[in-house]
Parts: structure tokens; sequence; C-alpha cells
């Protein structure tokens, strides 16, 4: 048998043993294929990945100053009047890009449905970053391109996403500025049906502007959302992100969700999802309903992008919660790699490693400090909760942090 015949039998067996014993996720835009999640098909592999593929570190080296996003909430009248039309502008911007343009609006909406509809290919097997240890680090990626987008587009590399701080009640926090206004109502801005920010495929009900999130809701509440009073949501809300941050949260398994790597078999929805993700996370996604509610068509909604600003500063925040809060070393979590397209309608590929650490790649949240009333919560939380499953091993270590327990 010549050279070439034996590499083939080497790269054969090393593929195997890769597939049975693990390596990191690698992501290929090549075989990409009709997706599906929950027995609906989805047609939304990006319609241009022709070009050469730049690697993350070598393409960019920050060197700018590191940008603060904000706290919508937080903001003073000015300011709120200054963000919302920069913001309006960047968006109706992407919107205006042709449809097939990778950096328009529609496209990075199907991105992201590519990627949890099991359209790319690991080994054989189509692979979700959703209900993954990857779900924090891919959504960081992700909005990271959008920004770098939206700069380009508005001509202001200073431009900085702010988020949406569902998980604040309005009692006065002071990080870097004084807020004590109430996060946890629909955000203004997106709510303007005149505005490129507003989506009408959304399933709010008319009462629920008026009324803070549900972060208590659950999978089997989401196509009928129940009336909860103002009252019992403020102060539950406050009771489920002290569960979710704080006592479910003790290991990363826990936190991040179930690990992932290359040749990995995708798991039903929620089934290998992290706490946060499960809950408070799901819960938004739900409680605004409509696109939002599921992730194939979450991204065709604006405000997707400030929710998600608060999920990657609660990512942030998790290791504050105590001992043990450390993601994972493991360098098939670390090396895993992710393919987007940046404000040059270029194809970067980026490893995990490269979004650990959110300076390095430009930006800071405000408010990354224990500085919010959930850290310090005690009282019978678990008598208005249900149990929330997050996957085997979830419910025997859950119980070591759990102060009833
Ligand atoms: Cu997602």
């Amino acid at each position: 048998m010549g050279r070439p015949g034996g590499l083939a039998i080497v790269l054969l067996v090393a593929r195997q043993l890769a597939v049975i014993y693990g390596a990191p996720l690698k992501t290929t835009f090549e075989g990409c294929r009709r997706g599906s999640l929950s027995g609906v098909d989805y047609d939304c592999c990006p319609s241009e990945y022709r070009g050469p593929i730049l690697d993350f570190e070598l393409k960019y080296n920050a060197s700018a100053p590191v940008r603060i996003r904000r706290a919508m909430d937080c903001l003073d009248e000015d300011e709120a009047s200054e963000y919302g039309e920069k913001l309006r502008k960047g968006i109706s911007l992407m919107k205006a890009l042709p449809a097939d343009d990778p950096r328009s609006f529609a496209q990075q909406a199907r991105l992201h449905c590519a990627y949890a509809t099991g359209s790319f290919v690991t080994g054989s097997e189509g692979f979700d970053i959703h209900f993954s240890w990857f779900f924090h680090p891919w959504h960081r990626w992700f909005l990271y391109f959008h920004e770098r987008i939206l700069q380009t587009l508005l001509g202001d590399p200073t431009f900085t996403i702010y988020f949406w701080h569902w998980d604040h009640d309005g009692e006065a926090i002071i990080g870097r500025n004084k807020c004590s206004k109430s996060g946890m109502y629909f955000p203004a801005i997106y709510a303007d049906p005149d505005s490129p920010l507003f989506h009408a495929a959304r399933s709010l009900r008319p009462e629920f502007p008026a009324l803070p999130v549900d972060l208590g809701l659950t999978g089997a509440e989401s196509m009928d959302v129940p009336y909860r009073p103002k009252d019992l949501l403020l102060a539950r809300n406050v009771a489920v992100m002290h569960d979710v941050m704080v006592i479910k949260s003790n290991t990363s398994r826990i936190f991040l969700g179930r690990d992932l790597r290359a040749g990995g078999k995708r798991v039903l929805p929620y089934e290998g999802g992290g706490s946060l993700e499960v809950t408070g996370h799901a819960s938004i996604h739900w409680w605004v309903g409509g696109d939002l509610r599921t992730p194939p068509t979450a991204g065709k909604d604006p405000v997707f992008y400030a929710h998600h600003g608060n999920i990657d500063r609660l990512w942030k925040l998790w290791p504050l919660g105590g001992q043990g809060r450390a993601n994972p070393t493991d360098p098939d979590f670390l090396d895993a790699e992710f393919l987007f397209y940046d404000e040059t309608k270029n194809v970067v590929r980026v490893k995990v490693r490269d979004a650990m650490d959110t300076r390095a790649l430009g930006y800071v949240y405000e408010f990354e400090e224990r500085n919010e009333a959930w850290w310090n919560y005690q009282s019978t939380w678990n008598s208005w909760l249900k149990p929330v499953t997050h996957g085997p091993d979830t419910t025997t270590e859950r119980s070591q942090g759990d102060p009833t327990s």
C-alpha cells in the first residue's frame, strides 16, 4: 500500500477516535442542510459562504478603548433618546441591506436559526449550540459580530449595544451610576409600532406591557402565558434569579449545560440546557412570544439582541456566586470553533477560548458586581417554584446548595 493510502487510513482512524473519545466541535458551512426543531423543518443555511475563512486572532487586534454595554433602564432621558436614535438607524440600515447580504438583519437571524436546528453537521450529526455548554459563548460571539456590523453601518466604532436589564426589580443599586428604575418591563424603544425595532410577530398579551416580565414561566405555560399580578411577579422574579444564579449553579455542568463534542448527538430541546438557559432566559422568550418563542425564529425580533445582552452579562456574573463556579478548562470546550460573518462579509472562524474575556473583545457591562437584589435574596422561594429539570446529573448536585435540604 502506498503512502497516500496509509495516510488516509490514519486519518480515518483518527476521525473515528475523535468521535468516540471527543475532540472539539468544529463548524463548517459545507454540508449545511435543512434543519428541524421540535418536529418543524427550517431552511436557514447561509445564503453565501464562499471565500476565504479568516481566523479571529489573525484578523483582529483590539486596540480601541473598552466600551460599556449599559443597562437600558438606567439611562437618563437624553442618553435614552440618543441611544434609541442610533439603534433605530443601525437596525434600519441592517434591514435595508440586500436579503442575501450576510450582514443583513434577516441573514443574522438565519445564522442563529442554522445553529439552532441541526443544519450544520459534526460527524454525521446535525448540532445545536443551544442546550449545551456552547449556549453562552456562542451567543457572546453572535452579539459581538452583530455589534461590529452595526458600528460599521453607522460609521461609529464607539457604538455599543445596550441590554435589557430584566433581572433588576427597581430596588436602587449603585454601580457605575445610580439606577433605581426597574428593568423588568418590556423596553419601550422596542414597543413603538413605527420603529424598525418593533416586531409584529410577538404575542405579548395587551395587559403585559404594564406588567413585569415573568421569569418563572415554564414551558408548559408558554403557549398560554398566565396572568400574574405585578407584586407577585416582582417578588417572584427576584426569587427565581436567586434560585437560578446562586442555588442551581454551583457547577459548570449545571449552569452552562451538558458538554458537546465533535460528533456529539443532539438532545431534545431543554434536556441538556444550563440553569439560566432553561429558566429566566427561556422565560423571557416565552413571555414575549411570537417569533421569540422558539430559537429558529427568535433572531427576527430586534429585542432578541437586548435580551441576550443581559444573558451575556449574567454569564459574567455567575462566577461571583461562590466556590466552584468556573468555566470549563476542557480543550473540547475552549477549542471548539464556530463561523460567523463580520462587518466586511468575511467568514471568521472563532474559538470559544477567545470569547472568555469580554474586555479583550472590547467591552464590559454596566453592573458586573454583586449588586442586584437577587444575590442576597432569602425567603420561601421554593414554595413558589415548581422544580425545573436540567438533565440527569442536576438533581443530585443541586441539593448541595439548596438551603432547604
Ligand atoms: Cu439562541
